[in-house]
Parts: structure tokens; sequence; C-alpha cells
């Protein structure tokens, strides 16, 4: 299977994050896509390629220019306001403050465009958004040219992105503009798997009325985990999109053997739903040793979801998400794709 990665996305490279209360060093780091990078070129997974560089089209079909133009303004604004370190979100315009009024000052702006205060924005944040955002796409496109599967290196990740706001270490939603670009260039449906440990909130959002988007997500309860607000198992789609949103709640503790049943069933819709393409909204923080996550999986299972993955026998892309656990990160990333090319 061939791998897209490209450096680019290296460069945003936060120092800290607010969680727990404190100031902690951030865990979603450049050393997370090298180590992965490192294994796909050790165990010989494939061929190497750099994205292509798309246009801003694409992004479009998926978020609106304010919100991408926002982003790409944003370093400009920080520091024109005095700033120079990275920068966090405090203000919302939540229920009863007015959501009408056009903002400009940048601390207005950076709640109007976000959803929490645990995403670091950088210097080059929008420029590895939007190398990210190209690799998605590009593996995207290696599907269309008759790839049965391809895996896009993808950093910062994107599950929680939604159509106008960043949050949860994620600022374009990378699954959502690659499923987009699939039904864009003549797949009719398409299909997204979304197994990172925290519910893909952005993705489900972003097609919750289409049945042409077919939204699965197995993760930890968000009774009790980030995002809390979206992925209990009511959520099942609205309008002509009901019934194309299933989502699978684990609790806390939940290991492989736990795991097993959601995976069963999600697989079946995925054979009742016969997409023309797949997209794994790959996370691997599910992994027992995951320093912000609480499943128990072990690197072997993950070889094993990448087996199970075969089965459903349609053409995927595999697209990082998050995974914290950085020295066995490689190790579990590569074995989904070892285990899917059997
Ligand atoms: C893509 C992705 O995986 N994003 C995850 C965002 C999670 N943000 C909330 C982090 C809260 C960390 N709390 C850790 C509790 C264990 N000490
Ligand atoms: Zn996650």
């Amino acid at each position: 299977m061939k791998t897209v990665f490209s450096e680019t996305q290296l460069a945003h490279a936060p120092e800290k994050e607010i969680s727990d209360g404190e100031l902690k060093p951030a865990v979603e780091i450049p050393s997370r896509a090298e180590i992965v990078l490192k294994t796909v070129k050790e165990r010989n997974t494939g061929e190497v390629l750099a994205p292509e560089a798309f246009p801003l089209r694409p992004i479009h079909r998926v978020h609106p220019p304010q919100y991408v133009g926002f982003l790409e303004g944003f370093w400009e604004m920080w520091t024109a306001a005095g700033r120079s370190g990275e920068a966090f979100p405090f203000v919302w315009p939540i229920r009863s403050l007015r959501q009408d009024t056009k903002i400009n000052h940048v601390d207005g702006l950076l709640g109007r465009y976000s959803m929490d205060a645990g995403t670091p924005l950088g210097q080059h944040t929008y420029k590895a958004a939007r190398a990210s955002v190209d690799t998605a796409l590009t593996a995207a496109k290696l599907l269309l040219a008759g790839e049965k599967s391809a895996f896009a290196l993808c950093r910062p990740p994107g599950h929680h992105a939604g159509f106008d706001f960043f949050g949860g270490y994620c600022f374009f939603n990378n699954a959502g503009i690659a499923a987009q670009y699939l039904r864009d260039n003549g797949l009719n449906r398409v299909a997204i798997l979304d197994v990172d440990y925290h519910h893909g909130n952005g993705t489900q959002a972003l097609f919750y009325d289409r049945p042409d988007i077919l939204f699965l997500s197995i993760h930890a309860d968000p009774k009790d985990e980030y995002p809390y607000y979206l992925g209990y198992a009511d959520e099942t789609g609205e309008h002509a999109g009901t019934g194309f949103t299933r989502n699978w709640p684990l609790p806390l503790g939940t290991d492989w053997d736990a795991y097993t049943p959601a995976l069963e069933e999600a697989c079946r819709w995925l054979l009742v739903y016969k997409p023309d393409a797949m997209i794994v909204s790959l996370g691997l923080d599910c992994y027992e040793e995951d320093p912000i996550s609480g499943f128990r999986f072990k690197s072997e299972d993950y070889l094993r979801l990448g087996q199970r993955l075969a089965k459903v026998g349609v053409p995927t892309v595999f697209l990082m998400e998050g995974g914290y656990a950085v020295e066995a990160l490689g190790t579990n990333c590569v074995n989904v794709l070892e285990g899917f090319e059997g």
C-alpha cells in the first residue's frame, strides 16, 4: 500500500496545551508522524509519495471561506495584536451571547471558530493543516486511479474539526474533505469508519443530513470522555440522512474482546451499505499505553483490526487521526496496514 506524507505537516509543532487545568507539554507533536514514517519505511509497507498541492476548492466544499480565511490570516492578526507565542481560545459565543455581531478582534474570532481551549494554534499551523489535507486528497485520488488502498499519513488530525471550527488538535476535517472529493469525482456512496478513541464529532456533523456519506464511529462513551457533547448511540442522522450515522459508545477500559461486537456491527452496516469506497479515520489512541485515553488495545490488536477491515472488501483510504503513545505509534499504525494487506 502506498503512503502519502509531506514534511510540511511537521511545521505545526505546538509546545504546550491546556489540559486537566494545567499547561502541559503538547501531545499532538511532529514526532508522531516521524515515527510512523520511519516504521512504514523499515517494514517496507510500500512506496512513500509526497502529496499533490491541491487548490482551496475541495476544502471549500466542506469548510466556508470565512473559516479557512481565519486560519490563513490568523498568525498575522495574532502578532499584530502584540502576541508572539502559541494561541488558545478562551471565550465562546454560547447560549445568551450574540451570534450575529461581526467580530474583528482576534480573541473574539478564536472563540467564534473553535470548540475547545485544548488546541494550540501557531505560526505554521495553517500550512501544516493544508499539507495534511493535501495528503488526504492525494490518497483519495490514488483510489480513484484504481489502487485498492492507500495510507494518508495525516497530521495534524481532522475528525474533531467541524464546518467552521477547530478543536481536539484538528483544523481541517481531512476525512470529510476526502469523502466529499470522492463524491465529487464520480463515487456515489462513501463510508467513513472512525476508530479513533474519541468520537469524530466534526465528521459526523458535516454529513448528518446526508445519505451519500455513511458515518460509523466506535469510541469512548462521551458521557465519560471528550468531546462530551456528541457521539451518543441515539444520534443516527436526520432528514435525508436518517439512519446513515451510527455510533457505538463504549465504556472506559474497553479491550479488544469488548470492542469486537461493535466492530462486527459496524462491518455489517458496511456490507449492507455497499460503499464505492471507505475512509478509515485511523486514530491509534485505543492503545493501552496512550497517555490521554482509557481503552486497552494491545499492539497485536491493531493487526486484527486491519485483518477485519480487509474482509469488508472495499477500496479503503486509511487516514491517520489521533494516537499519542509515540514510541508504539509506528508499530500500531503499520500493524493495521499490514493486517489489511494480509
Ligand atoms: C484527534 C484526537 O485524538 N484528539 C483528541 C483531543 C482530546 N482533547 C482532550 C484532551 C483531554 C486530556 N485529558 C487527559 C486525562 C488523562 N490524564
Ligand atoms: Zn482521539
